[in-house]
């Protein structure tokens, strides 16, 4: 057996270590091992200080909650300690939780309220006179920072609250970024050329604690509301359920996923089918948290270090994983786009083998200094291709090299770097990070782009998936999109295409003579020109009425739309300039797609009381979020736009409004106050 110095060393190295990585992951935003690597020397330190008592002190990494508040920031002592949670790997951990909590509860029943365990940012609020008066991070527990400006850009955390509401009180929640949001931020980010974000919950600490509020403002966050910390003159439920219920009619976001359970058994039932689903969540969610519901016995139970006994998380098997970068491969993506990819030794993550990972571009190869032999930190996150968050630097032999994506296509033939898959040139536009294949005919280019055009938020054809489109393209029955069109004249050899029957022959025929019907937005994003993403082509359709509409704008007239800038204006122009998508559009219109310029108006043509009209929507409404001001528009068949511009009828105006209202009243657009608001859509509705 081990020397008790031995031990206690041995302790002290795992805190050191420990304290290392709290700082790297809660103060600069950057870890640099896995949270699984981190639970697992958590859980070593625990055991070690369990089983050896006399060398636990009151600083260890194990006694307290996070990392101390960054001093820029007004710092905020927290009434009640913000607690952490204890956590449980298996349904047998699960259960000695559920064993130990019998033991003290004794006779008396309860039950538990199953939660998501949301993987953002834990905040407390305090209301006081029904106004938000502070936010903070958790910080240590004990101590946080004052991060208020900041929260009050969120639009679901209320300013203000009922009448009703406790004169005093403290809420607890998690504030979030969804995958979509951490997308959208870190594709603008690599556009811009910044650092990307490790992982949303990463982009969500960082966007809360920016110094200037007007920056978190522009980050989509959110916020569940997850317990009641405190409340003072006013009694409150008995029950955490019945006070999550509570909570909502005050107008705080509860997770619907929320459920009451009133056996452990159907806690674990709960995990499993929550466990299933997380991938398909639009945040995300590594566990799930258990709660004894009945709040007396929370106070009964009380803490163990800062961990509460009445409550645990469950969390979920593991979707980051360390491993070896063997080597960097190259492929070509449909807007000719040289992608680098890490090629792994293939290591579990969440259940699931990875052998290769996203790496971006090679600037943000060289930003997080990644190098190939490296040992790196590998995440895979909700349907997202998984992705090398960054190097383990303390396990460097010396033998890694540097990432050259240039000397890495060099063709020697060619004596010149060249397209891995067609030879073509290589070029980089200036100001982009990425480097393309400029040749427009590339064919790994052109199959891919058959894939995205029948991909669902584009024409949404099924049956014409990656193989398929693959197969019609090298079989030469589809060479470009507009040749889908024309497969019903070629049956006899679409039979013969591998595994392809006759009944899924016909589906998918008529899947693509169904797509002939969609909305022009689609068919603008399905062309697959570069920078322009769904919600641009919505825009653009909302613009210019039609494909020729597009095709004959302007660079001007495409910069006056607000959110408009020369990259994208270049590269629509550049697109209809090329002869091939010319002829292309042409046989798309001789097919017969329609390119209708809504859904809806190419089904049933109704008329409703803001039909033809469109509204902004700007600053902070008092009765209703801005996406419930626009539901309400659309409901009345008019059209809720981001930007003012000439064609803009009405600009909704609350608190703060911003630039916007500004712009309306240069345009000379009616600005509407809510209360006049209020007495439109009230005259609609008659
Ligand atoms: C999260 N992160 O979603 C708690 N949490 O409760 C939920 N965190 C929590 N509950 C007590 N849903 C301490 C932390």
């Amino acid at each position: 057996m081990a020397g008790q110095q031995e031990i206690k060393q041995k302790i002290e190295d795992l805190r050191a270590e420990i304290n290392r990585h709290n700082y790297l992951y809660h103060v600069q935003d950057n870890p640099e091992i896995s949270d699984a690597e981190y639970d697992r020397l958590m859980r070593e330190l625990k055991v070690l200080e369990e089983k050896y008592p006399q060398f636990l002190t009151p600083d260890s990494p194990t006694q307290r909650v996070g990392a101390a508040p960054l001093e820029a920031f007004g710092v905020v002592e927290h009434p009640l300690p913000l607690l952490s949670l204890g956590n449980a790997f298996s349904d047998d951990e699960l259960m000695a939780w559920y064993k130990r909590t019998l033991k003290l509860v004794g006779e008396r029943p309860f039950d538990f309220v199953g939660e998501y365990k949301i993987d953002g940012l834990a905040v407390a609020l305090t209301y006081v006179d029904g106004q938000l008066t502070t936010g903070a991070t958790r910080g240590d527990g004990l101590r946080g920072e004052n991060i208020t400006q900041n929260l009050r850009t969120i639009r679901s955390i209320p300013l203000s609250v009922p009448k009703d509401a406790p004169p005093r009180f403290e809420l607890r929640g998690e504030v979030y970024l969804s995958k979509k949001g951490f997308q959208k931020l870190n594709r603008e980010r690599g556009e811009e050329g910044l650092s990307l974000f490790a992982n949303p919950r990463n982009a969500a600490a960082g966007s809360v604690r920016q110094l200037d509020s007007r920056i978190t403002a522009r980050r989509p966050l959110d916020i569940y509301i997850y317990m009641l910390g405190y409340a003072e003159g006013r009694p409150v439920p008995p029950t955490h359920w019945e006070t999550m219920e509570w909570l909502k009619t005050l107008g705080f976001k509860i997770n619907p996923k929320n459920r009451q359970l009133d056996s452990i058994e159907k806690v674990i039932e709960y995990y499993r089918e929550l466990e299933k689903e997380r991938e398909s969540l639009p945040y995300e969610a590594d566990g799930i948290v258990v709660k004894i519901n009945q709040l007396n016995l929370h106070e009964e139970l009380g803490d163990i270090g800062r961990e509460p006994r009445w409550a645990i998380a469950y969390k979920f098997p593991a979707t980051q994983a360390t491993t070896k970068l063997n080597d960097i491969g190259i492929n070509v993506g449909r807007t000719g786009t040289l992608n680098p990819y890490a090629i792994l030794e293939p290591v579990a993550v969440g259940g699931v083998t990875i052998k290769n990972a996203a790496l971006h571009n090679e600037d943000d190869i060289r930003r997080k200094d990644i190098r190939i032999g490296d040992t790196v930190i590998i995440q895979r996150a909700g349907e997202v291709i998984p992705e090398v968050v960054g190097p383990v630097k303390s396990k460097r032999t010396g033998k890694e090299k540097e990432f050259n994506l240039l000397d890495k296509i060099f063709n020697k033939e060619k004596g010149r770097p060249a397209c891995p898959e067609c030879g073509g040139e290589v070029i980089k536009p200036e100001g982009e990070v990425m480097y393309y294949c400029s040749n427009a005919a590339c064919p790994a280019q052109a199959q891919q782009r058959i894939e995205h055009f029948a991909s669902r938020g584009a024409m949404d054809i099924r049956g014409v998936g990656e193989n398929i489109s693959a197969m019609l393209f090298d079989k030469g029955l589809a060479k470009n999109v507009a040749e889908l069109y024309k497969l019903k004249d070629k049956k006899e050899q679409l039979v013969e295409i591998e595994k392809m029957g006759e009944k899924s022959m016909e589906n998918m025929l008529q899947a693509i003579e169904t797509s002939k019907a969609r909305p022009l937005a689609r068919l603008i994003f399905a062309l697959g020109i570069r920078h322009v993403g769904e919600e641009m082509a919505e825009i653009l359709a909302n613009e210019f009425h039609s494909i020729d509409g597009l095709a004959r704008a302007s660079r001007e007239k495409l910069m006056d739309v607000s959110t408009i800038g020369p990259k994208i204006a270049d590269s629509i122009i550049a697109f209809f300039r090329e002869e091939d998508n010319k002829n292309i559009i042409q046989e798309l219109k001789d097919a017969d797609v329609k390119a209708a310029k809504t859904e809806e108006t190419a089904a049933t043509p109704k008329h409703l009381p803001f039909s033809g009209q469109e509204f902004v929507v700007t600053g902070r409404l008092e009765t209703f979020t801005r996406q419930q001001a626009e539901a309400k528009i659309k409901e009345l068949g008019g059209t809720a736009r981001d930007n003012v511009t000439r064609k803009t009828d009405f600009v909704v105006y609350g608190d703060e409004p911003g630039s916007k209202l500004t712009r309306a009243k240069e345009l000379g657009i009616k600005p509407l106050n809510e209360k006049e608001f209020l007495e439109l859509l009230k005259k609609a509705k008659v």
